[in-house]
């Protein structure tokens, strides 16, 4: 498999809850190399635009006001086959259903507030890191 980068955020839950240093630890831990990393709030203007797949889907104000709520920590990650591993080691999106083990399967109760976002794709990440990170940001 190949090297490759993902973008993780942790959400406004995960900062409000003390978690940041527990989901970069685990991510350091599996060996993945921190290639930009700091802490933001994230406009309405980057949020719409970082959700726009969900415009149409009746959460979409609430996730756009939930990501915006404070400070998010958004981080680039890399490593062999990061996109894939890093999802598995998140969870499935509802907090509920998650496994134990993953982030969201030992720290999530929601669908919502469910502490990470993760890129899905190769494509995902080429779209969603530009909204957070400059280039100059990002040790090449
Ligand atoms: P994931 O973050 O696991 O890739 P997506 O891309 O399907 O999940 O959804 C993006 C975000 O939208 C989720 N992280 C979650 O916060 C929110 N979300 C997804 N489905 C729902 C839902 N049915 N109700 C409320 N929020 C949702």
């Amino acid at each position: 498999m190949a090297v490759e980068r993902t973008l993780v955020l942790v959400k406004p839950d995960g900062v409000e809850r003390g978690l940041v240093g527990e989901v970069i630890s685990r991510f350091e831990r599996k060996g993945f190399k921190i290639k930009a990393l700091k802490m933001l709030k994230m406009t309405r203007e980057m949020a719409e635009d970082f959700y726009s797949v969900h415009r149409e889907k009746p959460f979409f104000q609430d996730l756009v006001e939930f990501i915006t709520s404070g400070p998010i920590v958004a981080m680039i990650l890399e490593g062999d086959s990061a996109i894939d591993v890093v999802r598995l080691m998140i969870g499935a999106t509802d907090g509920r259903k998650a496994q134990p083990g993953t982030i969201r399967g030992d720290y999530a109760l929601s669908i919502q507030n469910n502490i990470v976002h993760a890129s899905d794709s190769q494509e995902s990440f080429q779209r969603e890191y530009k909204i957070v990170f400059s280039e100059d940001e990002i040790i090449p």
